[in-house]
């Protein structure tokens, strides 16, 4: 691409376009082929300190007086023009991440818009609480809730589903009145910065949705989180960043939604649907590359059954196809990034060396032309590594799974606890009360049963143990995104 052909990616503060004060500038990189997608300006202590500020000023202006119906109404047409602008939407997104055109199509945008819809529904109907109680005068009293706005709430992003996971926040923090400051992950800038258009288009007021660019450590995201006006930060990324973003939010005790890392368990008896129980872990295991933290990187199968569903995920595996995202027939895209593709090989390596059965995968598929210079993986299945080993055990966030035989239910429920985190699970099987029992045994916040990524976005969505900290979706975004307050009324 030529000099003159290459976008700039900017920040978006008090509803306008801002290029960083420094003039720095970052590569958006496409990990399809290593091509420059735009450059991205970097924002500094300056447009953190602006943002935040601009945030601040939104919650004293017309933001905090609207009525709760013109609010909501306003978020149901910040949807609707997401949907009217939905191939911009889609464009954006498939070159940020290389994912899947027909995958983004599916989930990531149309989940964009209706992060929105589902959020203003909630706040137009939650109900508030109410207790009378008697008082030794015999007077009487009445307690009512009140709920509040937290305030400016800083939104720190990940690259997997981008505009899924940042509207999954931003839309219950405004429909609950507050104003955000959002920094989306360095590697995918572009559908958070394309938002800031369909709100300036609907008229939210500025200030309401702030975007700032860059990085960690060191960068806008800890500027972002260790700002003392920030009132609250939710997160959604690694556990280990989430323990440096819980030490900045310890300064002024800030309050925290954590939603990070997973190391899921499959779990498949004999009795399942076979043919469903190979797509559902099929797509947990290599869906988005193998990038969903509710993935399932550890499967275990009932053994009369492991050999075939062994053969079985194989020929899913084997039938997934890289390529050109906005191919039809593509239905794999890239990791994320050289970097991560480094990382997540590193973990192809170590299973070799620990001894894995390789069933299949387990390199770089050979790309054609400007291809093989993206970060390209194989999907990759192993068997016969033991429990303890680091490929079972950490998070890859890669398209692999190792497969193990298990003989009793007690076992399994042992083995697929035996971790720190407790995202999600799913579980295989046709035995109505095995269903439950397990759903109720296994520690994880999510557990699907006969399904994977079935989503109700009214229930309770986050991690258990290392995996997270609170709950969001439904009425719950509103226990993170609202103080509740009780007023008492003596008669
Ligand atoms: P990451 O933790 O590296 O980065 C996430 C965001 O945090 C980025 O915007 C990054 O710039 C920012 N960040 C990094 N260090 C920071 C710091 N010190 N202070 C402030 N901000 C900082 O995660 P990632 O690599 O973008 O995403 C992959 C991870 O996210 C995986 O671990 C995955 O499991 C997790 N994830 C979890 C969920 C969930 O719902 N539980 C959903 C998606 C992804
Ligand atoms: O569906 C959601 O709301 C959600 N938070 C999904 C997270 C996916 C993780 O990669």
């Amino acid at each position: 691409m030529k000099p003159a052909d290459i976008r700039t990616t900017l920040n978006y503060i008090g509803g306008e376009f801002i290029t960083a004060a420094s003039g720095k500038t970052y590569e958006n990189r496409s990990p399809v082929d290593g091509s420059l997608i735009s450059m991205v300006s970097e924002a500094g202590q300056v447009e953190v300190d602006a943002a935040v500020a601009a945030a601040r000023a939104a919650l004293a202006g017309p933001w905090s007086k609207m009525a709760l119906q013109e609010r909501t109404r306003m978020l149901h047409a910040v949807a609707a023009e997401i949907n009217r602008r939905f191939d911009e939407f889609l464009e954006a997104e498939v070159a940020d991440t290389g994912k899947p055109a027909s995958l983004a199509s599916h989930i990531d945008i149309p989940r964009g818009a209706a992060n929105f819809e589902i959020f203003a529904d909630v706040v137009k109907n939650v109900p508030g609480e109410f207790f009378e109680m008697a008082t030794p005068d015999g007077g009487g009293a009445i307690n009512y809730s009140l709920r509040v706005p937290k305030g400016v709430v800083g939104v720190i992003c990940p690259w997997n589903l981008p505009l899924l996971l940042m509207t999954w926040k931003v839309g219950p923090a405004l429909a609950c009145g507050n104003a955000v400051v959002v920094k989306p992950s360095e590697e995918t800038p572009s559908t958070a910065t394309l938002l800031g258009e369909v709100m300036n288009s609907v008229g939210i007021p500025a200030g309401v949705y702030n975007v700032i660019h860059g990085f960690g450590p060191d960068s806008a995201g800890e500027y972002l989180t260790r700002h003392p006006d920030v009132d609250a930060i939710t997160f959604t990324g690694e556990t280990r960043t989430g323990e440096a973003i819980m030490a900045a939010a310890a300064t002024g005790v800030r309050a925290v939604s954590f939603e990070m890392g997973g190391k899921n368990a499959g779990v498949v008896f004999a009795d399942c649907d076979f043919d469903a129980a190979i797509d559902g872990i099929g797509r947990a295991a290599f869906a988005n590359c193998g990038q969903v933290c509710l993935g399932t990187e550890r499967v275990y199968i009932e053994r009369p059954i492991f050999e075939k569903f062994a053969e079985g995920l194989k020929a899913y595996a084997e039938k997934l196809r890289c390529g050109n995202p906005n191919d039809k027939a593509t239905n794999m895209g890239p990791l994320i990034s050289k970097e991560h593709q480094t990382k997540v090989l590193a973990y192809y390596e170590k299973a070799k060396t620990e001894g894995a059965n390789i069933l299949t995968g387990g390199g770089v598929p050979d790309m054609p032309g400007e291809m093989a210079n993206g970060s390209w993986i194989e999907p990759t299945i192993w068997t016969g590594l033991p429990e303890s080993s680091a490929v079972v055990r950490e998070e890859i966030f890669g398209p692999c799974t190792h497969l193990q035989p298990f003989d009793t239910e007690d076992e399994v429920v042992a083995l697929a606890n035996d971790t720190r985190y407790g995202l999600a699970t799913s579980i295989w099987t046709t035995h109505l009360s095995r269903a439950h029992r397990m759903g109720a045994r296994i520690e994880a916040g999510i557990c699907w049963i006969n399904s994977w990524f079935l989503r109700d976005l009214r229930t309770p969505f986050g991690g258990m143990k290392a995996s997270g900290i609170g709950r969001e979706g439904g009425v719950h975004s509103l226990e993170f995104y609202t103080e509740l307050r009780n007023i008492c009324v003596k008669l």
